[in-house]
C-alpha cells in the first residue's frame, strides 16, 4: 500500500500546560469532505493516511460525483487546535465506507460528540453514519458541505435525514477555516446544552 502521510511534521509544538485533552470524530460518506475538514482547522499539519484510489475500491467507493477524487483515507485523519493554555481539541476524521466500521468502536471511545458532514447529492452515504451515531448513543450534529450543487433547503435535508428538531444542522464550506471553525463551536455548544439538560433533569 502506498502511504502518502503529509509530513509528519508539527508546525505548533504541544503546549507544555496543555493537560485536558477532548476528542470529537467527523464522520460522513465517502469524499463528502472530512479530510478538508480537519485540514482547514488543525495547528498541525494533519496525519492523513491517504491512499491512490486503486481497484480494490472499485465497485465499493462510490465515486459517482466526486470523479476528481483520486485518493481516500483508509486510516484517520488527525488534527489537534488548542483551546487555551490548558485544553487541547484533537480531530479525528473517520472514514465512512462501511468496510472501516470495525474501527468505529474503539474510536467512539472517549469521544465527546461528533460532526456528520454531509454531500447533498448523496445524502444516503452520511445516513449510515448518523444511524451508526445513533447506535453507539453518540451526540452529533449534522454540517451540509457545500459542493456548489442545487441549494436544498436545510428543513428538506433534515427530513431526508429523518433528523429530530434537537440536533442542530448547518451549512459549511470544509475548506473555510472559519466555516469549519463554526462546525466546530456549534458542536461544542449543542454538547453544553445537552449536559445542561441533563443536570436540569437530575
Ligand atoms: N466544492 C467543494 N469541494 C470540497 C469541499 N470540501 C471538500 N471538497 C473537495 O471534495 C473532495 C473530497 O474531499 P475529502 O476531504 O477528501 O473527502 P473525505 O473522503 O470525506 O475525506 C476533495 O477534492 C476536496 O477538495 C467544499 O466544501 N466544496
Ligand atoms: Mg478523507
Amino acid at each position: 500500500m502506498d502511504l502518502k502521510s503529509s509530513d509528519r511534521v508539527t508546525s505548533a509544538p504541544l503546549r507544555s500546560t496543555a493537560s485536558n485533552a477532548l476528542k470529537i470524530v467527523i464522520v460522513g460518506g465517502f469524499g463528502v469532505g472530512k479530510t478538508t475538514m480537519v485540514r482547514s482547522v488543525s495547528e498541525i499539519r494533519p496525519l492523513s493516511t491517504e491512499e491512490v484510489m486503486t481497484r480494490a475500491g472499485v465497485g465499493i467507493d462510490n465515486a459517482a460525483g466526486v470523479q476528481d477524487k483520486t485518493t481516500t483515507t483508509v486510516a484517520f485523519d488527525f488534527g489537534r487546535i488548542s483551546l487555551n493554555d490548558q485544553m487541547v481539541l484533537y480531530l479525528f476524521g473517520a472514514p465512512g465506507q462501511q468496510r472501516f466500521w470495525f474501527l468505529w468502536d474503539r474510536l467512539f471511545s472517549g469521544t465527546l460528540g461528533a460532526v456528520v458532514l454531509v454531500d447533498t447529492r448523496r445524502v444516503q452515504d452520511s445516513w449510515y453514519a448518523i444511524d451508526r451515531l445513533e447506535h453507539h448513543g453518540m451526540p452529533f450534529i449534522v454540517a451540509r458541505n457545500d459542493f456548489g450543487g442545487p441549494a436544498h433547503k436545510l428543513e428538506d435535508i433534515r427530513t431526508a435525514l429523518d433528523l429530530s428538531e434537537d440536533i442542530p444542522l448547518i451549512e459549511c464550506d470544509a475548506r473555510e477555516r472559519d466555516s469549519s471553525k463554526k462546525v466546530l463551536i456549534t458542536l461544542v455548544n449543542h454538547l453544553y446544552s445537552l449536559s445542561t439538560a441533563q443536570q436540569e433533569g437530575n
